[in-house]
């Protein structure tokens, strides 16, 4: 099918399109010059922490706390992707896949987070990059999927302004290096995770508590990301430059007193409080006031949000589940509560909600205009196994990815510019505090001798890109 010109489908009704073709699906039904990938990130794949003077990350130090990561699970040796990347690109060439977006380990191009480029860490994204352009694979390189260098860290991470410089100097770097044969960037992957999970909870690394940090550390990767497109686009102007963004469609539990004002407040930290800056540059009044009794967001200096709005070629949207909330138990408080509707889960008990791809696709078209949207991570962790005929049945996964795959071209079809779809994972890594317990990968690992096996979700995911017409 052919994809029609997405300006002429400004006013549209993004929500009202007729869901023809249904039952089945196939690459045909996506614009021709759509970007089909895997996607994975540095610490969760590459171990050899210690190798290459690679410096030590947040996550090094994180996963060594006792009790942060689930069965004191680290990424030392993760799946060796290091040494085994180039049977990871046959792997990827096998599967058939236009494209591959890899994220660099800050520590590896500067151990210490600043200062002149470690040449051993340069070198092994260069030989990346070679072998994936070997293979026909487009390389798609994140500059931060949540590696901190670690004595960044210690003069006060993302919460300090400082940080934000110093990833722009990172991210010239890499441009220097990569930047004659990577012509697509993502600048920072899921910064509402690093800052809100690092910072505010204390989930991920560095496993900080502190709402107000929290706050700074997100204005500060925005900052960051605005810094380095510039640095980017200044040395690389051919590049394709974005920022990858975890989204979520917001639904009220129940029609009852107080819903609507939870709906606004989790679409507003989750979605608005990264969107209206980056695309509009502005923070969301009502979620300013919301915070206010956190932090007067002091640190936003004059000429900042003009920085983070720099123009960008596309958004990554990474989607795996919607939030179905409700107002919390003590009314007035703004507090709420995260509910589900009793949908069938992946095992890390996110409900499968294909529907809310369509919606988040068709929400950020409809808010913030034309800007290309790419599907940089979709996918499910399941607790598959290698049978005893070693192959790896995983019929959920296919049906995860079909049924989302069916809501993107619905998407595509209600007029969305979207550009690309990265399936998460893979193969099977380091799920950050879930260690190795949780598999999302279209590839096995066995994590002890590293065997690679294909699943079946990745059979069929070749099949769907070799042309093959699904059943969903
Ligand atoms: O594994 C992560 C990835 O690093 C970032 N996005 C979500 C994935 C699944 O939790």
């Amino acid at each position: 099918m052919t994809m029609p010109d997405h300006q002429d489908l400004g006013h549209r009704d993004l929500q009202n399109q007729p869901d023809h073709d249904h039952g089945a699906l196939s690459r045909g039904d996506f614009p021709p010059e759509f970007t089909w990938g895997v996607a994975t990130s540095s610490y969760q794949i590459e171990g050899a922490t210690s190798e290459g003077g690679r410096g030590p990350s947040i996550w090094d130090t994180f996963s060594a706390t006792p009790g942060r990561v689930v069965d004191g699970d680290n990424g030392d040796v993760a799946v060796e992707h290091y040494r085994r990347y180039q049977q990871d690109a046959d792997l990827m060439a096998g599967l058939g896949v236009d494209a591959y977006r890899f994220s660099v380990a800050w520590p590896r191009i500067q151990p210490t987070g600043s200062g002149p480029v470690n040449q051993a860490g340069v070198d092994f994204y260069s030989r990346l990059v070679d072998a994936l352009l070997e293979r026909g694979i487009t390389p798609w390189a994140t500059l931060y999927h949540w590696d901190l260098p670690q004595p960044l860290e210690d003069l006060g991470g993302w919460p300090s302004r400082d940080t934000a410089y110093r990833f722009a100097e990172y991210a010239a770097h890499v441009a220097d290096a990569l930047g004659d044969r990577v012509k697509h960037f993502i600048t920072l992957n899921e910064p509402w995770c690093s800052a809100f999970l690092g910072y505010g909870s204390g989930r991920h690394a560095p496993g900080r508590s502190d709402g107000a940090a929290a706050l700074a550390a997100a204005h500060h990767l925005m900052l960051g990301h605005g810094l380095a497109v510039q640095a980017l686009r200044e040395r690389v102007p051919d590049a394709q430059v974005g920022i990858t963004l975890n989204l979520y469609p917001v639904t009220g539990a129940h029609d009852g007193h107080g819903v609507d004002d939870a709906v606004r407040r989790i679409d507003g930290l989750s979605n608005r409080w990264f969107l209206d800056p980056v695309l509009r540059g502005a923070y969301p009044k009502d979620v300013v006031e919301d915070v206010a009794h956190i932090s007067d967001l002091a640190f936003v200096a004059d000429a900042d949000l003009e920085t983070i709005n720099a123009p960008l070629d596309f958004l990554g949207v990474n989607y795996y589940t919607r939030h179905v909330v409700a107002p919390g138990a003590f009314p007035g408080t703004g507090l709420v509560e995260f509910t589900d509707r009793g949908l069938p889960t992946t095992a890390m008990g996110w409900e499968v909600d294909a529907d809310g791809l369509f919606d988040i696709l068709t929400r950020v078209t409809r808010d913030y205009g034309d800007l290309p949207l790419v599907m940089t991570e979709n996918g499910a962790a399941f607790d598959d196994e290698v049978g005893a005929d070693g192959t790896v049945h995983d019929p959920r996964r296919i049906d995860f990815l079909a049924g989302h795959l069916a809501a993107a071209a619905r998407a595509v079809r209600a007029g969305v510019p979207l550009r690309g779809y990265f399936a998460w994972s893979l193969m099977d890594n380091f799920e950050w505090a879930e260690g190795y317990a949780k598999r999302f990968g279209i590839v096995h690992v066995d994590f002890d001798t590293q065997e690679r096996t294909v699943k079946d979700s990745g059979r069929w995911y070749a099949a769907f890109l070799a042309g093959d017409r699904t059943q969903y």
